[in-house]
This record gives C-alpha cells, structure tokens and sequence, in this order.
C-alpha cells in the first residue's frame, strides 16, 4: 500500500518552467545564439550545470570550466529575480487541496526537486508547512534520470520506495521514479510522458482517497 506522495515542483505544483526559460534564453542571447522551446523540455528537471552544457553545446559555444560556473551564476541572478516576486496565485490547480488531503488520508509527503531555489519558492507561495521532508538539488549530487532524489525522500520519510507514488512532470523525472522501483503519475501530455503509470494534465479536482483507490486498482 502506498504511504507516501512525492512531488517534483516545477511543473507539477508551480509553473517555473516559463522563468528557467526566460533566465536560459537570456543567457543564450548574450552569448550570441538562441534556443526553442521543443529543446526547453529537455531541459525539465535537469540540474543548472547539466542544463547549461546542453544549451552551450546546441550553441555551438566553449566555455572553460570556471567561466560555466560564472554562467550559471549569472542566469540564477535572473531566475532568482523574477521568482522572488512569486506568490501563492502561481500555485497550480488543485496542488492545495490535493496537499490539504493528504493529511486527513494519513500520508506522508515530500518534495523531490532538482532546484537548488526549491525552499524559496516553497515560502514565496505558502507551502512549506505542507511537507515533512524537502529533497532538493542542495542534497543530491546526481541529477534525474538518477533515482536518488527520490530514494531519498523515501528514506527520510522512513517509507519504502514501493510505497511510494511519484509525480513528475519532466520525462527525466518519470525515469528517475521508475528507476526507485516508484509508482509515478505524469503530469501533463500523455504522448510525451509514455512511461508514466498513468497522465493528468493537472492536479485539478484530484483528492488522497481517488488517487490511491485508482493506484490500488492499477497495481501491477
Ligand atoms: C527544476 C527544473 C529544471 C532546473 C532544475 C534546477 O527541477 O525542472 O529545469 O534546471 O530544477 O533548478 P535551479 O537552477 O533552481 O537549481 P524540478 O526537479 O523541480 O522539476
Ligand atoms: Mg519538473
């Protein structure tokens, strides 16, 4: 039976995809070259430095090791600028009585996110007090497809990985889930995110109790 939900946070209980954007293309633009959106998501859940050799290499750009760090540096200065102005109206539909639910349910919860900027966007909205535990990219050394943020909130949480459900937005992130012997729900389009136990574009209108009936029916 699963005993515990862990929730990655861009995309899945905020929409800071559009910011990481922006910051990135910022970053490419001065650097002389641009990038689409189609190659954006293949940045979902991605660690900054991972993220950034990606965009670096599509641009054709070499960097040594120390101006990338400089890089990064710079684009989280613009991230961090236009997150900070963040408030709970961000939040994504359903995300706060989803959480709200899980409590009268028995569940625990955690956060598992590749963001190194997780716990100020928890307080800029509101929500810290929902999680028992917060995973994010200050713990982990190894980004998604890498199960161990996930594994490590599973630890934290004192549950086993089969008793926990994941929700991912990110095709990396839906590996990572897998890769821990998760259950995992993509959030989103359901061509994209094919590996997923099943799709919701949104949160919108999903409770604890609906969740874990239909988890239960679909077990494999
Ligand atoms: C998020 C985003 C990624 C981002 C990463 C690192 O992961 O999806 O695009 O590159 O965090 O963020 P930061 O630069 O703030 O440390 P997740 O796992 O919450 O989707
Ligand atoms: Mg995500």
């Amino acid at each position: 039976t699963i005993k515990a939900f862990i929730f990655d946070l861009d995309g899945v209980i905020v929409d800071t995809a559009v910011y990481h954007f922006k910051a990135w293309k910022k970053l490419a633009n001065t650097l002389g070259f641009d990038f689409t959106e189609a190659q954006n998501e293949q940045l979902k859940g991605i660690s900054r430095i991972d993220s950034l050799n990606l965009i670096l290499g599509w641009g054709g750009v070499e960097k040594t090791a120390k101006e990338v760090q400089e890089l990064a540096t710079l684009k989280n200065q613009w991230y961090v600028e236009m997150i900070n102005k963040m408030t709970a109206q961000e939040i994504l539909p359903g995300v706060q009585s989803l959480l709200s639910s899980l409590k009268s349910a028995g569940i625990k919860c955690a956060l598992g996110s590749a963001s190194k900027n997780a716990s100020l966007i928890l307080e800029r909205t509101g929500l810290t007090s929902f999680f028992d535990v917060i995973v994010d990219g200050n713990e982990v050394s190894v980004s998604k497809p890498n199960p161990e943020v996930f594994l490590k909130g599973a630890q934290l949480l004192q549950v086993a990985p089969q008793q926990c459900v994941v929700f991912e937005d990110a095709l990396a992130g839906i590996e990572a889930a897998k890769n821990a012997d998760m259950r995992v729900i993509g959030i989103g389009e359901e061509s994209i995110l094919k590996n997923a136990d099943w799709v919701l574009p949104n949160l919108e209108g999903q409770s604890a109790a609906q969740i874990l009936n239909k988890l239960e029916k679909s077990r494999s």
